[in-house]
């Protein structure tokens, strides 16, 4: 099968279209629950128009959610479709496991560009999620569809799941076993992150939001020491969407990862 390639290729290109990409991840509602938002968007389709309206490059979805807001994102932007999960209501030791949540065949059901899993490297469950990962892995090839590997270091051995080494490590192991788009934590600095980048050996990166800064020219310096650094882009939940200001804020990240504009500068457009 030689098709699959091509297939892989042209999804990638509609992600990445310029070579980077800012992806809006909302599958927040099953890893933290409803109350990771506020009031305001606790309608996921408010939040989702904003952002889509907005013109980002993708949405990374859980299927459940995809299904429910095509008429949004459909035919607007590139989706992502998540098929492993977890929630914070498991017992605390074994929420360093990620379960099915989907399957390959619903992401091409509906329409996808690429399949997203996550891998807690490091974890006890390290074992099971590697076999989820090389299965989905295995039809995703079949269909040509891009697999994204959520890669955070994370489990008892672990002190600093932002330490270089630690991310580094997580990287290397990333590229090992086949992703082809690779989200992970950033690392705290220029230097450190271009790094990463290095170890990505041309895989793109994509920096992890995470948790919300107090202060949004924060995060945009991120963004910004992040693709100085040589990385690919994005994928940000938080920091856009308990913001007041979720479209600006996608506009601002836009502006650093598409057009290479100083956050000082990106900034104007959020308030
Ligand atoms: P954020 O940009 O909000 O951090 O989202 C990234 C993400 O990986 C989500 O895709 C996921 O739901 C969440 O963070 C997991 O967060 P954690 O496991 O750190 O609580």
């Amino acid at each position: 099968m030689v098709f699959n390639f091509v297939g892989k290729k042209i999804r990638l290109s509609r992600i990445l279209r310029d070579g980077k990409a800012v992806v809006f991840a909302f599958d927040h509602g099953v890893e933290h629950g409803p109350s990771d938002f506020p009031p305001e968007h606790i309608d996921p389709r408010v939040i989702l128009k904003k952002v889509v309206d907005a013109n980002v490059d993708a949405v990374m979805l859980l299927p459940g959610m995809a299904y429910l807001t095509y008429d949004i994102w459909g035919n607007k932007t590139s989706l992502i479709i998540k098929i492993t999960s977890k929630t914070n209501l498991r017992p605390e030791d074994q929420r360093l496991l990620q379960s099915v949540f989907g399957y390959v065949e619903d992401a091409v059901a509906l329409g996808a560009d690429a399949v997203a899993a996550t891998v807690y490297w490091g974890s006890p469950y390290e074992d099971s999620m590697l076999n989820l990962w090389f299965s989905i892995r295995e039809a995703a090839e079949r269909y040509g569809l891009p697999c994204l590997q959520l890669a955070y270091p994370r489990g008892p051995a672990i002190k600093n799941m932002y330490d270089v080494e630690v991310v580094k490590y997580g990287v290397r192991a990333a590229i090992e076993s086949g992703a082809d788009l690779i989200k992970t934590y950033y690392t705290g600095s220029r230097e450190t992150f271009a790094e990463v980048v290095k170890v990505a050996a041309g895989i793109p990166i994509l920096m992890s939001g995470g948790p919300q800064r107090e202060k949004p020219i924060d995060f945009l310096r991120d963004v910004k020491n992040v693709m100085d650094a040589g990385a690919q882009g994005v994928v940000v939940g938080r920091n856009v969407f308990r913001h007041r200001n979720p479209g600006g804020m996608i506009k601002a990240v836009m502006a650093i990862v598409h057009e290479g504009r100083e956050p000082e500068e990106a900034i104007k457009l959020v308030e």
